[in-house]
């Protein structure tokens, strides 16, 4: 269609319509091949927790590539317009994470994380049994954000239907970011000063019963968090709350890490209010596992304003940032 040579002809303003519409389709493909490539290429898989070192392992795209040697025939637990089509799904097993990184004694589960804050557990004794695997494509191409990519954990249905009772397709996570192995030791860094849970247990301890159960794998109805308030965990870092405007609090997920959207909390909420990094839940005081979100998640009292209270529960919590 492009006259190299210089055209003879004027175009027609039809042909001139029709070319515009493929340019302009092209470059709408390349924009999205694009941003699709550098998503995939910019996309890390993060392994923490409970491994044999403790250590975090950050797995980058071409090390993804390397690993992805599981191939597994099944169909799509969230194809819905075509249940029963089999899709050739490649990735990595997570057995072979679990040879490669080891875990610690006495875990038995881990934790997958995703960019949304959707997380979803497995036991290690079935990630030793059955191809369970994080899967980076599907027929042979890279896996779209609206397919689950660009990793997709994924179970093997149609060999193992009996897994499905187990785990059914709201366990097959979309665009997975972190691997956590048990549960990471509680760690909350404020500036240079990093808080773990001795340190968090000196604070005064407070109660909330709230209704957590909207979110996975809490229990549904009233639930007991046990933890400390947002104020003194920041006067214990020491930062003096009469010189900051509000605090950021952010956590593993990475939506939880974006500037554009940061969950803040202004300094007014943070003194008069319960906003309490829980570190406990239940009648017994449990440790909050990774399943559900911990070791450290905020929460919010009833006393606490709309502006406060309606915004997200923080899971996974990690940083504060005091902002001037
Ligand atoms: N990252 C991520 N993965 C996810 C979910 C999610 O919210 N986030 N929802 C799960 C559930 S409950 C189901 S039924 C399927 C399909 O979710 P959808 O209907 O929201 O697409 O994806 C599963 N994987
Ligand atoms: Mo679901």
């Amino acid at each position: 269609m492009v006259c190299l040579g210089g055209c003879t002809e004027r175009p027609t303003d039809e042909q001139l319509t029709v070319w515009r519409k493929e340019a302009s389709d092209r470059n709408a493909e390349i924009v999205t091949e694009k941003s699709q490539n550098n998503q995939q290429r910019e996309w890390n898989l993060i392994i923490q927790g409970q491994t044999a070192t403790g250590k975090t392992q950050t797995l980058n795209w071409s090390q993804l590539q390397d690993l992805a040697t599981a191939n597994l025939n099944t169909i799509d637990g969230n194809n819905i317009i075509n249940p029963q089509k089999v899709f050739n799904f490649t990735g990595i097993a997570v057995k072979s994470l679990i040879k490669k990184f080891g875990s610690q004694k006495d875990i038995t589960e881990i934790t997958f994380v995703c960019y949304d804050a959707y997380q979803v557990t497995i036991k290690i004794e079935d990630l030793l049994k059955y191809p369970i695997i994080l899967a980076v494509a599907k027929d042979g191409e890279p896996i779209p954000s609206d397919q689950g990519g660009p990793i997709y954990l994924i179970f093997p249905y149609t060999q193992h239907p009996e897994i499905r009772q187990k785990y059914d397709e709201g366990m097959w996570a979309f665009y997975v970011t972190h691997v956590i192995f048990g549960t990471e030791p509680a760690k909350v860094s404020i500036g240079n000063r990093e808080l773990n849970l001795a340190d968090l247990d000196q604070l005064p301890q407070v109660n909330l019963t709230q209704n957590v159960g909207y979110r996975v794998w809490w229990p549904s109805g009233q639930v007991q968090l046990h933890g400390v308030r947002l104020r003194d965990v920041l006067s214990l870092a020491g930062v003096n709350l009469n010189t900051i405007a509000s605090v950021v609090v952010r956590g593993k997920p990475a939506v939880y890490r974006r500037n554009a959207e940061p969950i803040e909390l202004v300094t007014e909420d943070i003194l008069k209010c319960d906003i309490v990094l829980a570190t406990r839940w239940g009648d017994e005081k449990q440790r909050i596992p990774a399943k559900m979100g911990g070791p450290v998640t905020l929460a919010f009292g009833d006393d606490c304003p709309s502006r406060t209270k309606n915004q997200r529960w923080v899971t996974f919590v990690e940083e504060l940032i005091p902002q001037l």
